[in-house]
């Protein structure tokens, strides 16, 4: 299947940071190895000026989702430290990219890019109908995010090759899930950049 990729589509990177990857604080496996193929997505939107966004977990120090404050996670993506940041060699373009940070209230937990940000106005304002979903963790903020965008009416395709999960053996289950309600799984080689 080829999908051409048009004016009214947008990029959604999900939480490439440093705590998500092998060496950080909640690692997930091999999310390291999708950074080129994020890329090289990322370039395809940015040379058409498609909008990119990139979500990231912005944590306070005492979140309620941490280990220790009534959740089952450990301490990750604290605001304004090393392990928050995007991977180093995560391309990020000058133009037309957007930063949405989630999760930044004690009290309050957020898998989905949707959830108490401004990313859904954002796209609207911009005529976005069809969003294009990659990054971490497939199985949380990714799924989130697809579901997020399909209840407020989006178009949803799954970037397989550009995603990887807290638990790798559930993955294909969470993508055929998310299959089921409407998404379209699709590959670097599906778009058509024309
Ligand atoms: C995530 C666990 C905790 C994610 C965020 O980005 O998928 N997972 N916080
Ligand atoms: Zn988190």
């Amino acid at each position: 299947m080829k999908v051409r990729i048009t004016s009214k589509d947008a990029l959604i990177v999900v939480d490439m940071q440093n705590d998500f990857m092998p060496y950080g604080a909640l690692p997930v496996k091999d999310a390291d190895k999708i950074v080129p193929i994020i890329n090289e997505y990322v370039s395809i939107f940015e040379e058409k000026s498609n909008p990119v966004f990139y979500t990231r977990d912005w944590h306070p120090e005492n979140h309620i989702s941490f280990k220790g404050y009534g959740g089952i996670w450990p301490s990750h993506c604290v605001q304004n430290t090393e392990g928050a940041k995007f991977h180093p060699d995560l391309k990020i373009p000058s133009d037309n990219k957007f930063i949405i940070s989630k999760g930044t209230s004690p009290d309050f937990d957020a898998y989905s890019g949707f959830q108490g940000t401004v990313l859904d106005s954002l796209l609207k304002e911009r005529g976005v109908k069809r969003i294009f979903v990659c990054g971490v963790a497939t199985d949380f903020c990714v799924k989130n995010t697809v579901i997020g965008g399909l209840n407020l009416g989006y178009q949803v395709f799954i970037l397989t090759d550009a995603i990887k999960a807290v638990f790798p053996d559930k993955e294909n289950q969470v993508i055929n899930q998310l299959l089921d309600q409407t998404a379209v799984a699709i590959t670097i080689e599906d778009t058509d950049a024309g």
